[in-house]
């Protein structure tokens, strides 16, 4: 992540936002109904050579470690497809339950991702298509922290490892005060 990213993600203006998407299960889901829940947001994509792995591992080693702890409450991991091309429902199932149990895969319509990217500020551009017809996707690499509430409260980056992202999701949750006002 380049200097100004940061810069705009330290800022005031909100990140995060209402959403709406189509869960792995095929279920039509929106922020709404994960109200109550500390979620853990996160985008990629299932052809994602060594980046989405790496972090959909970092991710499960956080949650299994908040999820132990019987001093905060249990955290959800989401993983939002930015190539809902070949991100299937059943793509994601296949993809995701090699990292965890407990991450939810997200697809849905060009449109419905463009917006959830939005929300959250995230980057995403398809590449060239090789000789294979294979593609990468370029995209930002950011885990959000969503309060129960359902406002933004944290973003970790790709140089934060699991120990520290761990301390500090148990600092967010111990130091939380909603903000019922959407
Ligand atoms: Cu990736």
């Amino acid at each position: 992540m380049v200097k100004q990213e940061v810069k705009a993600l330290s800022g005031k203006a909100a990140i995060g936002g209402p959403w709406s998407l189509v869960d792995f299960n095929g279920e039509l889901k929106t922020s709404k109904d994960f109200h109550g829940k500390w979620i853990l947001v996160y985008f990629g994509f299932t052809h994602c050579p060594d980046i989405c792995p790496e972090e959909l591992e970092k991710i499960a080693e956080v949650v299994d470690e908040i999820d132990d702890n019987p001093n905060v409450p249990n955290l959800t991991p989401l993983f939002i497809t930015v190539d809902p091309d070949r991100d299937t429902i059943g793509a994601m199932k296949e993809y995701l339950k090699e990292f965890s149990q407990k991450v939810i895969g997200f697809t849905g319509t060009s449109d419905q991702i463009d917006n959830v990217c939005k929300a959250f500020r995230v980057y995403y551009s398809k590449g060239p298509l090789d000789e294979d017809g294979d593609y990468i996707v370029d995209h930002t690499i950011i885990t959000y922290l969503v309060g129960p509430d359902g406002n933004f409260v944290q973003y970790y980056g790709q140089n934060v490892e699991a120990p520290e992202f761990t301390k500090s999701v148990i600092e967010k949750m111990k130091t939380y005060k909603p903000h019922y006002d959407k």
